[in-house]
C-alpha cells in the first residue's frame, strides 16, 4: 500500500519551541498537529518510528523576555519549558520524548558538531565590524537587532531573518538598524566569528534541493529556490553572547554558538536521550547505515518562517559533517489567521493551548478536528470560534457521533449488544460497502503519504456520510418488524464499518478512536488489521462521542479575544516600560547609603510648580531636602510620611536652598510619582539594601 515501505525507521520532528511563552493553536497547527497526525499513521503501520522535539532555550528570544519580564533566562525556560510540555502532553501530541536545549546532552553534543566542523576546516573565521551598543556594552546580534528588510521592506525584520518574508539575513543587511536594547542606532566593533560558508554549499544544495521538486510542498521547494538564486552567503555560526552554549575553543572564550547552530542539534540530543531511556541505538535514527541509505527517513515538520534553517543550513551542517541522513522532507505549513487577523503573541490576539484545554476540558479531540480541517497547508488559512462550533456541531455531531450512537442503540435495543452470526465473524456482506470503504483507505493513505492531513481527514468523514447513508437506505428500525435478519444485517455492516472508522480516525482523532474501540469492546487494531466480531461478541454501553457547542461558550470566546484587543489597543497609549539600564557592580550599589525617614515639614518652594521642601528625620540627622512632587502630593497631606532617602547624594542648592539627599519615587510610564515606603513599622534611619 505504500510508498514508505521502502524505510526500515521514521525519525520524524517538529520544530523546537522557544521557551518563552505558551502554546497557541498557530503553534499546534503549523508544526505538530500535522506531525502527530503523520506518526500516528506510521504507529498504526506498525512502522519503527521516534517522535522528537522538545524546548529551545537558547537565543535572544529567551535573554529578551526574561529582560522584559524582569527575571533570568533560566527563570524563563523552567517556566515555560514546564508550561509547554504540560500542556503538549494533556491535548495529546505524542512525542516519544520532549526534550530541552539546556541539558548537559544537548550541550556536550552541539560542542562536538561545532568541533568536528572546526577540525575540519569546514568554519572561515573572520574578524568583522558588527553592530554594538553602547548603552549596554553589547553586540547585537539576532533579535536584539531590528531594521527594514531589504527585500520585502518589513521594518520590523530581526537581525537574522525577516520574518515576513523569510529571507534569512545577517544584521549588516538591515536598513536603518535599531537597537532593541537601547532603541538607539547602533554603532560598528570589530569581533571574531566563524562562519560556515554556505556559498562552498551552494552547487551541492542546488542539486540536493532540485532532486526534491514534486516531491517537496510546493511553498518550501519555491522558498529554497529563491534563496539559492540570490545566492548564499557565509552565516556565522558563532555569537557575543552570554546566554547559549560555550563556543568550545580556547579564543572564543565568552563567545556562544548561534541558537540556530545548536536548535537542530536538540532533535539529535534528544533522541540520544530517549535511546538512553529506552535502550535503543539513537545512531540507526540518524546516521547512514552501511550499505542502504534509505534506511532511515527523516522529516522535519516546521512553520514557514522556519523553512531557510531546515532546509538550507541544517543540512549544510549535517552535510559538513558526513556521517548524518538528509531530510526526505520537510513539510512546512504556512501561517493561521485568527477571526480576521495574524495571531500576536505581543498583542495577546491568540487562542492560548492551556486556555482552551481549562475552558475546554476534554474537547481535545474537538480542536484537533477544526484544526485538522483548516490546516494552513498550501495557504495561511483562519480560525474562528463561529466555524469551530459549526465543524463540532454539524460534523462531529451530526455525521460521526450521530451515525456511532444510531448504531449503538439499535444493536443494543433490538439485539441487547449481541453480535449473534451463526456464520462465524461478521464481515461485510454488501459488497459495494466494501468496495467503497476500501477506496476511502486508499485515498486516505495517499493523502497522508503527501501531508494532505485535510482531505485525508475528510475521507474519514466520509466514510462516516457513507454510514448514515446506508442506515437511512436500510432502516433497520423498520425492517426489524418484517424482516429482523436484514435489518441485523444491516446493523453488523455498521458495525464492520465503525471499527474501520475507529481505526481510520486513530491518526486524527485518538481519544475518539479510543471510546469507539472501547464501545465496540474490541482491542485497537493496525491499518492491516481487520477486527473481529466473533459470534457472541457483547458490545459494552454506549455514550455520546461528542456534544454540542451551545452558542454562550463561543461568545464568551469571542467576547474574550474583544477585550483583549481592546486591552492592547488602549496599550500602547502609555510609554513603554524605560529600557533596562546596564549593570552595575555590587560596590557600585552598596556605595549608596538608603536610609527609611519620616517627613517632618512641608511647604512649596516659592515660583517653581514641581518643588517642595520638605525637612526629613533621617534618624541619623534632620535635615531639609528639596523634592520635585509638587504635582503629586500637597504639602499637608505628606506630614508624617515615611519615606526612602538615599542620604550621601552630594548636597546641591537648588533654588537657593541646599538640598541634602534624594527622596526615592517611584515612575511609571505616564510620569506619575509615588513614595518608596516600608511597608511594616520600621525606625527612621533603617537601612535599605
Ligand atoms: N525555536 C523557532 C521557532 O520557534 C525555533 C525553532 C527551532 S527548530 C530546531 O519558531
Ligand atoms: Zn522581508
Amino acid at each position: 500500500m505504500s510508498q514508505l515501505n521502502k524505510y526500515k525507521r521514521f525519525t520524524i520532528t517538529s520544530a523546537l519551541p522557544y521557551a518563552n511563552g505558551p502554546l497557541h493553536i498557530g503553534h499546534l497547527a503549523g508544526a505538530y498537529l500535522p506531525a502527530d497526525i503523520f506518526v500516528r499513521y506510521l504507529r498504526v503501520l506498525k512502522k519503527d518510528v521516534v517522535y522528537i522535539c522538545g524546548s529551545d532555550e537558547h537565543g535572544a528570544a529567551i535573554t529578551i523576555k526574561a529582560k522584559k519580564e524582569g527575571t533570568t533566562p533560566q527563570a524563563i525556560i523552567d517556566k515555560y519549558h514546564k508550561q509547554i510540555k504540560d500542556s503538549f502532553e494533556e491535548f495529546g501530541v505524542s512525542f516519544d520524548i520532549y526534550h530541552r536545549t539546556s541539558s548537559a546532552i544537548h550541550h556536550d553534543l552541539s560542542q562536538e558538531f561545532f568541533l568536528n566542523l572546526y577540525e575540519k576546516g569546514e568554519f572561515v573565521e573572520k574578524f568583522s565590524e558588527q553592530y554594538y551598543d553602547e548603552d549596554f556594552d553589547q553586540f547585537l546580534a539576532d533579535r536584539y537587532i531590528t531594521g527594514t528588510c531589504p527585500v520585502c521592506s518589513n521594518d520590523r525584520a530581526y537581525g537574522d531573518q525577516c520574518e515576513n518574508c523569510g529571507t534569512s539575513l545577517n544584521p549588516t543587511d538591515l536598513i536603518n538598524p535599531v537597537s532593541t536594547l537601547s532603541g538607539k542606532a547602533p554603532v560598528l566593533k570589530p569581533t571574531k566569528h566563524w562562519y560556515l560558508p554556505l556559498d562552498k554549499y551552494q552547487p551541492w544544495l542546488e542539486k540536493w534541493i532540485d532532486e526534491k521538486e514534486g516531491e517537496w510542498k510546493v511553498n518550501v521547494f519555491g522558498q529554497c529556490r529563491s534563496w539559492l538564486k540570490s545566492g548564499l552567503q557565509p552565516r556565522s555560526m558563532t555569537r557575543d553572547l552570554d546566554w547559549g552554549i560555550d563556543v568550545p575553543l580556547e579564543e572564543a572564550k565568552g563567545k556562544k554558538l548561534y541558537v540556530w547552530m545548536d536548535a537542530p542539534i536538540g532533535y539529535i540530543s534528544a533522541t540520544k536521550q530517549w535511546a538512553i531511556d529506552n535502550q535503543k541505538d539513537w545512531q540507526q535514527y540518524w546516521k547512514k547505515q552501511a550499505d542502504d541509505a534509505d534506511d532511515t527517513c527523516l522529516i522535519h515538520f516546521i512553520g514557514k518562517d522556519n523553512i531557510v534553517f531546515h532546509c538550507i543550513i541544517f543540512p549544510a551542517i549535517l552535510k559538513a559533517h558526513g556521517e548524518y541522513v538528509l531530510p526526505q522532507n520537510v513539510p512546512a505549513n504556512e501561517f493561521l489567521n485568527l477571526e480576521g487577523d495574524k495571531l500576536s503573541t505581543s498583542r495577546n490576539h491568540a487562542v492560548w493551548l492551556h486556555e482552551y484545554l481549562e475552558e475546554f476540558p476534554g474537547k481535545q479531540d474537538e480542536l484537533r478536528y477544526v484544526l485538522t480541517s483548516i490546516l494552513p497547508e498550501t495557504a495561511d488559512s483562519e480560525f474562528t470560534w463561529k466555524d469551530y462550533q459549526a465543524r463540532v456541531n454539524n460534523e462531529l455531531v451530526a455525521i460521526l457521533g450521530n451515525y456511532v450512537n444510531r448504531v449503538m442503540i439499535l444493536m443494543h435495543k433490538f439485539f441487547d449488544g449481541k453480535v449473534e452470526s451463526e456464520g462465524g465473524n461478521i464481515t461485510f456482506t454488501d459488497s459495494e460497502l466494501n468496495a467503497e470503504v476500501g477506496r476511502y483507505y486508499d485515498e486516505l493513505g495517499k493523502n497522508l503519504e503527501s501531508y494532505r492531513f485535510r482531505q485525508a481527514l475528510q475521507n474519514v468523514m466520509d466514510m462516516a456520510r457513507l454510514g448514515n447513508r446506508y442506515l437511512t437506505e436500510q432502516e433497520p428500525w423498520k425492517s426489524i418488524k418484517t424482516d429482523a435478519a436484514a435489518a441485523k444485517n444491516a446493523l453488523h455492516n455498521s458495525l464492520v464499518l465503525i471499527g474501520h472508522l475507529a481505526t481510520c480516525l486513530q491518526p486524527f482523532l485518538p481519544r475518539t478512536a479510543e471510546k469507539i474501540f472501547g464501545m465496540l469492546n474490541v482491542a485497537p487494531v493496525a491499518f492491516d488489521e481487520e477486527i473481529t466480531f466473533a459470534n457472541g461478541h457483547q458490545l459494552n454501553a454506549s455514550s455520546l462521542l461528542f456534544e454540542k457547542i451551545e452558542d454562550e461558550a463561543i461568545e464568551k470566546q469571542v467576547q474574550k479575544l474583544a477585550d483583549k484587543k481592546a486591552a492592547a489597543a488602549a496599550a500602547p497609549k502609555l510609554a513603554p516600560v524605560a529600557p533596562a539600564k546596564a549593570n552595575i557592580s555590587f560596590d557600585d550599589f552598596s556605595g549608596m547609603d538608603i536610609r527609611t525617614g519620616t517627613i517632618l515639614t512641608a511647604e512649596k518652594v516659592a515660583k517653581t510648580k514641581k518643588l517642595l521642601k520638605l525637612t526629613i528625620d533621617t534618624g541619623i540627622d534632620q535635615r531639609t531636602v528639596v523634592s520635585g512632587i509638587a504635582e503629586h502630593y500637597e504639602p499637608e497631606a505628606i506630614i508624617g510620611q515615611q519615606v526612602s532617602i538615599l542620604v550621601n547624594l552630594e548636597p546641591r542648592e537648588i533654588k537657593g536652598i541646599m538640598s541634602q539627599g534624594m527622596i526615592l519615587m517611584a515612575e511609571n510610564a505616564e510620569g506619575k510619582l509615588c513614595f518608596v515606603s516600608p511597608t511594616g513599622a520600621m525606625p527612621n534611619g533603617s537601612v535599605i539594601r
